[in-house]
């Protein structure tokens, strides 16, 4: 007997060999955060690049949009459960986002800001994979208030609530800070291949 897979009992077994243990597959990406949708306004939006780097970056969306794009399908998982194959992001690769500066090898952490100080963090060689976005479109619109415009980080390994919305700073820092949920007894990775929910 094919297992069920929630609102996706059809789906091929091909497909379910990409969702991990304890995952469904839903049908549109839902819109999940602490509080409510921000309106980040796009003319004054800017990211930052702090911490140890050097030298510190600032960037306007003008700036982002103008660095190499990249587009790229990514399967998403939530740690509340649900999935969503094949995500469409158009965005920047970090390593392009960084092309203009040098990460003190001091660093191994990052903090990862969004808006009004959600936080969420990552080892540094999790940010540095080349599948990490710094993306600007979802399925070939701008991204939405929504789901994190003008740019959200996007970290398809990870359970989804490292893919900071509302990205205003990344920081690189010697030692772990814990972020948001990650303080609250989430897992400081979050593999959902390996089941990291709760730590
Ligand atoms: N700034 C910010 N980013 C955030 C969150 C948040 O509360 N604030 N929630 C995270 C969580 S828990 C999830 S599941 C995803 C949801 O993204 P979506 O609303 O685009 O589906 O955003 C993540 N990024
Ligand atoms: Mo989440």
């Amino acid at each position: 007997m094919a297992p069920l897979f929630g609102k996706r009992p059809d789906l091929p077994s091909r497909l379910a060999a990409r969702v991990p243990p304890g995952q469904h597959v839903v049908e549109r990406l839902p819109v999940l955060q602490t509080g409510s949708v921000r309106h980040l306004d796009r003319s004054s939006w800017v990211l930052r690049v702090t911490g140890l780097v050097d030298p510190p970056l600032r960037f306007s969306l003008e700036d982002i949009l103008a660095l190499p794009a990249t587009s790229q399908v990514s399967d998403i998982h939530c740690v509340t459960t649900w999935s969503m194959l094949d995500t469409h992001w158009m965005g920047v690769q970090i390593a392009d986002l960084l092309a203009g500066t040098r990460i003190l090898p001091t660093a191994r952490h990052v903090l990862v800001h969004g808006d009004r100080a959600w936080t969420t963090n990552l080892p540094l060689e999790e940010l540095l994979r080349d599948d990490v976005l710094a993306a600007y479109e979802y399925e070939g619109s701008p991204l939405s208030d929504e789901h994190g415009g003008p740019v959200r980080l996007v970290v398809p390994r990870l359970y989804f609530w490292k893919s900071a919305k509302w990205m205003t700073e990344i920081e690189f820092m010697a030692e772990r800070r814990l972020g948001y949920w990650e303080s609250v007894g989430y897992h400081e990775l979050g593999d959902p291949w390996k089941e990291q929910r709760y730590s």
